[in-house]
């Protein structure tokens, strides 16, 4: 499995994303994606579903060494010992002494950035995690964290897709030498029927969602697609056996502009 460097951290390329799968589909799903050779999951405290993420895994018969495992700490938690507390309970519901890597979800503008990164990195020094990062995180929060982390920062996980042009926080996780992951990478399906990504995968004999999937994975930008349908998980994962060419990587590029985010909260930070 092709893995993402960065700050220590060797994150597997290709992950399956979590968002909104619950109960037995969901233990289901995350067994079978690690059968089919998906080595990295993502979840969040805030999905509810951490212990069905960590039935699956257990269900697999995969190692637990071989595996990596990220979750993410909600912002009500942000203060220090609520930080703490939430990722113990976080990992009580996965039954595992540590996760791979812990997250801040989004940015809490009502709580110093700094406790919270403080707190973060106590977390990893007392081994609740191997290493941390940030998520939805923009070019001058990744700046400022950075600045005041006591411990390095892997990465920013934010919407990545090509119909989203992330050049900024790519350029700014590239400088601090941290991964990019993209959720929402194949933009909730709407690239399905892509005419571009349809006609390039011709070329190829694969579908707009793996030449999309190629696309993030050769930008050295890790990928988080979720499914619950499990002919997809291998389609997702079966897209190390072909190469875009420069041409094709430019043209999938100038899909994108800033304004197609499809994941918008009110409580999301001033975009890039
Ligand atoms: C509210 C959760 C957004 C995606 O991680």
């Amino acid at each position: 499995m092709h893995v993402v460097e960065a700050n220590g951290a060797r994150i597997p390329a290709i992950g399956l994303g979590t968002w909104e799968l619950s109960g037995r589909t969901c233990a289901r799903v995350v067994e079978q994606a690690i059968r089919l050779g998906y080595r990295h999951i993502d979840t969040a405290q805030v999905y509810e579903n951490e212990r069905e993420v960590g039935e699956g895994l257990r269900a697999s018969g995969v190692r637990r060494d071989e595996m990596f495992v990220t979750t993410k700490v909600w912002t009500t938690h942000f203060a220090p010992n609520d930080l703490e507390r939430s990722t113990k309970e976080s990992l009580v519901r996965l039954r595992m002494p540590e996760v791979d890597l812990l997250l801040l979800h989004w940015p809490n503008p009502h709580v110093p950035l700094q406790e919270t990164l403080g707190a973060l990195a106590r977390a990893k020094q007392i081994g609740l995690c191997r290493h941390i990062g940030v998520s939805n995180f923009t070019v001058a929060l990744i700046e400022e964290a950075v600045g005041a982390c006591p411990e390095p920062l892997v990465c920013d996980q934010v919407e990545y897709h090509p119909y989203l042009d992330q050049a900024k926080v790519r350029e700014a996780c590239a400088r601090n030498h941290m991964a990019l992951v993209a959720y929402s990478p194949i933009a909730k399906g709407r690239i399905k029927n892509d005419e571009t990504l349809a006609r390039i995968g011709k070329m190829h004999g694969k579908s707009p969602a793996q030449v999309c999937l190629r696309w993030l994975v050769q930008q050295n930008v890790c990928a988080i697609p979720r499914t619950s349908k499990i002919e997809r998980l291998s389609e997702n994962i079966d897209i190390f056996d072909f190469t875009l060419s420069d041409d094709e990587m430019s043209r999938i590029s100038c899909l994108g502009d800033a304004g197609r985010r499809l994941t918008n909260f009110g409580f999301a930070p001033k975009w890039d």
